[in-house]
């Protein structure tokens, strides 16, 4: 194949995939009803990617669909079902059921444990491997996926997590022997690939994918050297199995390093290289080079993470120049599109202008049409596409917006005393004044979003309420959220953001330099979706963004209402951000339109502010070498934003992640006065870690799970806190929820907010006494 992608979208144009899954989830459609819309979905994939200029019969068009998440998928097709769930196998494995179980759990059993990508928004499930599990082969899915196809005039390449990485993302199941690691199961699970390539083979499969992204990381705990000696035997195992469609090792988010020439040495008939991550080196050992001659490469030069319709004539080079290393090259995204939105043609509400700039899925899959054209017919056949692009890229460069004089100006006048407070000492003294209790007591800031509210934002956007009647509402719902936080003992209070419809959109929809879409959708986990904003220009603030809000909180209460803003790290972590500079001068920009913020927030008479940084872990870079500038910038955007808040302004930050280990060094160089984390699932071990770390500043590690109903007894809070004061000095220890509350109903929320108010009374009152 000449022009291919690694994988597509399949929430569907207007999302309907998760519309279909819920629906069979509450019960409101049955499994024929659920498999009748995911066929139209595959069916309706397979005619636009045609459409678009991939081949129908030439194996380039993938076969990503999948009901919840490709590695579960891989978990189904291999037996490789956790021991604690062993009660779901049944005669032919897990069916569609059993897999939402995994993905769901069932009430008694906690589902498996989600985590990100490698570096991208999207979370798969992680695979438990026991040194007994099982594993079998089911390839009923993938051979129906290929014969459904068939039926209708393609044939399509099956797409498989591969087996190495399977197993490096995979953890030790609860009970596993100390020392046992999944990737030592590796002999076991590649008889069960071949069955399963063989099974797609017979069902007229020519090509197969197998996605090994673990092989650009750095960031596993596998050993890097483990990793390419399973890559070796994983292909010579099935490179040399019976009956195979020819294979694609396919290899996105980042460069392959030390794996190309184990790559290249293995049978397998292709290689997927992400060369807009990384590149092939100029000069590798000459037997690398023989054998790279040898195979197909298929070039990743279409960006698959970001939006942009970017540097088409550069991506032609790149692909083009692969052609001195081997006679076939094909062209292809550097990453599946899961990433992205559909159609950049569905956001008719966008600026004309900016949606030229812009390429989502089926823009991307055109651009590898288009370059598949030029590697066949010659660069000129493709000139107007290459020009136009080059014209769209130069008329973003030079567009009113993109570069805005006086927030340049503003960055370059920085200097370090901006990034910098007076010490910690002095700032807690100046602090007493807020008068507040050992063990304060505060939530992370949001609170339920109830149907009423979202009913007021969408009567709103559709004209039935007017601005004035939406702030009614909205000052209604925080003044009762005031009362209840006054009822039930808090110390800190907060609004509760009904504002809000995510932590990151508010803010996008109301800075320069943001857009935000009507349509574009990207899969978060499972039927949970993000529709991220397009950071596009230089970044200003023409007006206070939460001052109205949180001064009406404050005026309603004598207690100190924290204000909420979201940081510059997780602001630009879950946009789509412009690429024509570095992050950490973007993040400045964030940084400076958040600072303004404080101060406005200061002088409204707020006395506490919070900024959430929950995305800080996730951003950190997979390789090694490139963390510490990220922790460096990251870091600073963090400084800047609060670094102008008086002293007896308490500023506070929130993480979500249960491990801080490669980030403890960051999360002390915040120099917040307060940080709220996430503790109780892993009872409360981070403290530990912090505490060993030197930590000295104020710490609120979160005293029950709010990613469950269930409310914590006041007995199990205080057992928490307990453990907590054993290491941190009461003076420095907060007591707050894991994370916000905003997914949760009120009747838990208030009964678990009272148990924990009482739970830290009890505590306090024992270390009085
Ligand atoms: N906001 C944004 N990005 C995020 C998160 C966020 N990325 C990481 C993390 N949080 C992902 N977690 C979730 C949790 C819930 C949902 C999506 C991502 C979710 N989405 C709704 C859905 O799919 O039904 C849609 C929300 C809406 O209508 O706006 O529930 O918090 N930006
Ligand atoms: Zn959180």
């Amino acid at each position: 194949p000449h022009g291919t992608v690694l994988g597509y979208p399949r929430i569907g144009r207007r999302r309907e995939l998760k519309r279909a899954v819920e629906a069979y989830w509450s019960g409101a459609i049955d499994a024929a009803e659920l498999a009748a819309r995911a066929a139209d979905l595959r069916t309706a994939t397979r005619e636009r990617l045609a459409e678009l200029g991939l081949g129908r019969t030439d194996s380039s068009i993938p076969e990503t669909f999948s009901h919840y998440d490709q590695v579960l998928d891989a978990i189904v097709a291999t037996g490789a079902v956790p021991p604690r769930f062993e009660h779901l196998r049944g005669a032919g494995g897990v069916d569609l059921d059993g897999a939402f179980t995994l993905a769901r759990g069932d009430g008694v059993d906690a589902p498996l444990e989600m985590t990100k990508w490698f570096d991208t928004n999207y979370h798969y499930l992680v695979p438990e491997i026991a040194p007994e599990t099982v594993f079998a082969a089911r390839s009923d899915d993938l051979v129906a996926h290929v014969v459904e196809a068939r039926a209708a005039g393609f044939v399509t390449r099956p797409v498989l997590v591969g087996p190495v990485s399977l197993l490096l993302l995979a953890k030790p199941a609860d009970g596993a022997p100390a020392g046992f690691r999944p990737i030592d199961r590796l002999g076991d699970l590649l008889p069960v690939y071949a069955r399963l390539l063989a099974d797609l083979r017979a069902a007229g499969a020519e090509w197969v994918q197998l996605d090994e992204p673990a092989l650009v990381s750095e960031s596993l705990p596998d050993s890097r050297e483990r990793a390419l000696v399973a890559a070796a035997e994983a292909y010579d195992v099935l490179g040399a199995a019976d009956d195979r469609p020819a294979i694609f090792v396919a290899a996105p988010y980042g460069e392959l390093g030390d794996a190309l020439a184990v790559l290249a040495a293995s049978p397998a008939e292709a290689i997927g290289l992400d060369l807009v991550r990384g590149a092939v080196p100029d000069l590798l050992d000459p037997a690398t080079e023989e054998a790279l001659a040898a195979k197909t490469l298929v070039a990743g030069v279409v960006d698959g993470r970001n939006i942009w319709r970017g540097d088409l004539a550069a991506a032609f080079d790149r692909a083009d120049a692969l052609r001195s290393r081997s006679a076939s090259v094909a062209v292809s995204t550097s990453t599946s599109l899961q990433h992205v939105p559909h159609d950049v043609d569905d956001e008719t509400a966008l600026d004309a202008r900016l949606r030229s700039w812009l390429a989502f899925a089926d823009q991307k899959v055109g651009q590898v049409a288009v370059l598949a054209r030029g590697l066949a017919e010659g660069r000129a056949a493709i000139s107007d596409e290459l020009d136009a692009a080059s014209r769209a890229l130069a008329d973003r460069a030079a567009a009113p917006g993109v570069r805005e004089p006086a927030v340049r100006a503003r960055v370059a006048a920085l200097s370090s005393a901006d990034f910098a407070r007076v010490g910690y000492g002095a700032r807690v003294e100046a602090q007493a004044s807020l008068g507040l209790p050992e063990l304060p007591t505060t939530t992370i800031g949001s609170f339920p979003q109830t149907s009423e509210i979202r009913r007021a934002r969408a009567h709103l956007a559709g004209g039935e309420l007017d601005d004035d009647g939406y702030r009614a509402a909205m000052r209604g719902e925080i003044e009762r959220v005031i009362r209840l936080q006054e009822e039930l003992g808090l110390d800190v209070l907060v609004h509760g953001e009904p504002e809000r419809n995510d932590m990151v959109q508010y803010f996008a929809e109301l800075l320069d330099g943001f857009a935000v879409t009507e349509h574009g959708w990207v899969q978060s986990y499972g039927s949970r979706c993000t529709r991220p904003s397009i950071l596009w220009g230089d970044v200003s603030r023409p007006a206070p963004m939460t001052v109205e809000w949180s001064a009406y909180a404050q005026s309603l209460t004598e207690k100190p209402v924290k204000g909420m803003l979201t940081g510059p790290v997780t602001i630009l972590a879950w946009s789509f951000v412009r690429d024509d500079q570095p992050l950490g001068d973007t993040a400045t920009q964030v940084a400076l339109a958040l600072r303004d913020e404080v101060a406005d927030l200061e002088r409204a008479g707020i006395r506490v502010i919070q900024v959430d940084e929950p995305a800080l872990r996730e951003l950190l870079p997979l390789r090694r070498a490139d963390q510490p500038a990220y922790l460096d910038w990251s870091v600073g955007a963090f400084r800047l934003a609060t670094g102008g808040a008086a002293p007896d302004t308490q500023v506070h930050t929130h993480l979500c992640y249960s491990e801080f280990g490669a980030i403890i060094d960051a999360i002390r160089g915040l120099d917040a006065d307060v940080t709220s984390i996430e503790a109780a699932r892993s009872r409360m071990e981070v403290v530990d870690d912090l505490a060993s770390s030197g930590f000295d500043h104020g710490i609120g590690p979160g005293v029950y799970d709010i990613h469950s109903p269930r409310v914590p007894s006041a007995e199990e809070v205080r057992s928490l806190l307990e453990r907590a004061v054993a290491e941190i000095p009461a003076t420095r220890l907060w007591v707050n929820p894991d994370c916000g509350l905003k997914t949760r109903g009120y009747d838990e929320t208030v009964a678990s907010l009272r148990h924990v108010v009482e739970a830290a009374r009890e505590v306090r009152a024992a270390l009085a006494g």
